[in-house]
């Protein structure tokens, strides 16, 4: 894991950095596409989103280049997105395939995760951050973020999800050899709220600093 040492002094310049947000999103035109084995396909555009129960967690979302950041993040439950599509344990794909808008000049950037742990932490599709709409560079209009995992495991400008049998290797993990699994590994992290670094004592999501 070299990441350049500039992630330890200024986060910000590392949370776009494969495709970079899109310029502009255009609300009217974006849609999340949920296809895959053993789902039944829909295009949601953001009302239909919207239209689902909207929740909100106080949980710290932490970056494989040791820093980390609490926010009040609000979306819906990925559990709840996925009963909409009929995915089932015992007859749909085990893993969800994330991919972004991207840019025309860098192209997207994609993840997948294990759904049954995502559904079990509560995974969330996040479109608020401290109750504001997520700005372009934070995910605007969608993000999925699990918080046991390093945040390159979440796809940020979120346009498609793609239940498949297959898990297959983000662009991170494919690049850098970065772990696929991407759960967090307990030692310190800087935590940009507070301005200090914190230990994470197990694996998996900080939950308690
Ligand atoms: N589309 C897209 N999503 C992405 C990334 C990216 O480069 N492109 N970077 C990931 C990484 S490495 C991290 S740490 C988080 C950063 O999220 P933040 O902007 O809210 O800090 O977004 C993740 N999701
Ligand atoms: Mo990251």
């Amino acid at each position: 894991m070299n990441e350049p040492v500039i992630a330890h002094r200024r986060p910000s310049s590392f949370r776009y950095y494969r495709d970079g947000p899109p310029d502009v999103v255009h609300l009217g035109k974006w849609r999340l596409r949920i296809t895959g084995a053993g789902v039944t396909e829909e295009v949601l555009d953001y009302e239909a989103l919207k239209a689902f129960p909207h929740v909100i967690q106080d949980r710290r979302m932490v970056c494989v280049c040791n820093w980390s950041v609490r926010h009040r993040w609000g979306g819906v439950l990925l559990s709840t997105l996925l009963a909409e599509v009929g995915w089932n344990p015992d007859r749909s794909g085990a893993f969800l395939r994330q991919t972004s808008l991207g840019t025309m000049e860098k192209g997207t950037y994609s993840s997948t995760v294990r759904i049954i742990p995502a559904i079990e932490r509560d995974a969330l599709l996040v479109d608020t951050v401290d109750d504001r709409p997520l700005p372009l560079e934070r995910g605007f209009p969608l993000r999925l973020v699990d918080f046991a995992l390093y945040g390159y495991k979440g796809v940020k400008g979120l346009t498609s999800l793609d239940v498949t049998d297959r898990f297959d290797r983000g662009y991170w993990e494919d690049r850098y050899g970065y772990d696929k699994e991407g759960l967090i590994r307990p030692k310190r992290y800087r935590a940009c709220d507070l301005g200090h670094m914190i230990l994470a004592e197990t694996p998996g999501e900080i939950g308690q600093i």
